[in-house]
């Protein structure tokens, strides 16, 4: 009896553009089927793995019928697993790390019980064009987007009308893919036309340093500490305990200039900071920093 592919969707983009915030969208507001999701995080420590809602553990089930798979055992493993429970299962959903290629990850695809859907590429439209330009992740970020069959804006909220459009009017420049602004129907991002080109990229590797944190940390010396950030530290995310805040454990999110803070939805106990720099920043830098939040003893 031959069963049929589950469909394999890839959302890319570079480091905050917005990928396990559509996911999560796609998981709480629509009826999109039972979904197994596969996080390919950047760093040592999975951070998304846990910012995926209800995630608890490797491979969890979720009261909507979802599976979250870590990327522990490599894409085969992983694929193997899911193709052995596709009876509940009608699609797979990869978030790619914010410095892979998702074309690439896309080959995965073409394995056997599996077809290629599309591949989904969410753009910051607040910082592509300068990253674009920069010497060191723009190769990744124009390839990210030539790989895209569709592009999906997140950030608009922070736009005015004149600046999007100037950023679409430049991506069309780029790319064949449809540009649309999210939010989007969930519809619209699976059963797409494979317009995205695979590139060549001889780009070189981001830094990252991860630091675990033992004790709770002070809010006035995490907005200090996040003003003496080095260079070339483009992202970073984790959960800490901060002491003048009523939540148990607080979801830390830095994008570019911006540091946010809420309380963590995860049931993660985690107290880690994950920090990624451009290539060639000094890894030793970007752990002095981290361990300067660590409260002296
Ligand atoms: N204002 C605004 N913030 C957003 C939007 N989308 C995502 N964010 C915020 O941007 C931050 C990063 O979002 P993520 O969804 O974690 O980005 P990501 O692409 O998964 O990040 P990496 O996996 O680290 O590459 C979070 O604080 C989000 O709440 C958006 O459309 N508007
Ligand atoms: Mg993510």
């Amino acid at each position: 009896m031959s069963e049929k592919n589950l469909p394999l969707t890839v959302i890319g983009g570079y480091l905050g553009a917005g990928k396990t915030t559509l996911i999560n969208d796609l998981l709480t507001n629509s009826d999109i089927g039972r979904v197994a999701i596969i996080v390919n995080d950047f760093g040592e420590i999975n951070i998304d793995e846990s910012l995926i809602l209800s995630h608890d553990g490797d491979t969890i089930s979720l009261a909507n019928g979802c599976i979250c798979c870590s990327l522990v055992d490599g894409f085969a493993e992983t694929l193997t697993q899911i193709k052995d429970r596709s009876g509940q299962i009608d699609r797979v959903v990869i978030e790619v790390s914010g410095v892979g290629e998702p074309r690439k990850i896309a080959q995965w695809g073409h394995t056997p019980g599996f077809s290629l859907d599309g591949v989904v590429v969410l753009v910051d439209p607040c910082s592509v064009i300068e990253r674009s330009e920069d010497s060191y992740v723009g190769e990744t970020v124009c390839s990210q987007i030539m790989g895209a069959d569709l592009i999906l804006l997140s950030r608009c909220d922070l736009l005015e009308e004149q600046e999007i459009k100037s950023v679409e009017t430049w991506l069309k420049g780029l790319t064949q893919a449809s540009v649309l602004r999210n939010p989007v129907s969930p519809s619209l991002l699976f059963g797409l036309d494979k317009v995205g080109q695979e590139q060549e990229s001889s780009s070189i590797d981001h830094v990252s340093a991860t630091f675990e944190f033992s004790d709770s940390i002070d809010l006035a010396a995490l907005t200090l500490w996040e003003k003496s950030r080095p260079t070339g530290v483009v992202r970073v995310k984790g959960f800490l305990k901060i002491n003048d805040r009523s939540e148990e454990i607080t979801e830390i999110q830095m994008c570019g200039p911006n540091l946010t803070l809420r309380a963590s939805q995860s049931k993660t106990q985690k107290r880690v900071l994950v920090a990624i720099a451009t290539p060639r920043t000094p890894k030793a830098s970007v752990v002095k920093w981290l361990k300067l939040l660590s409260p002296a003893k």
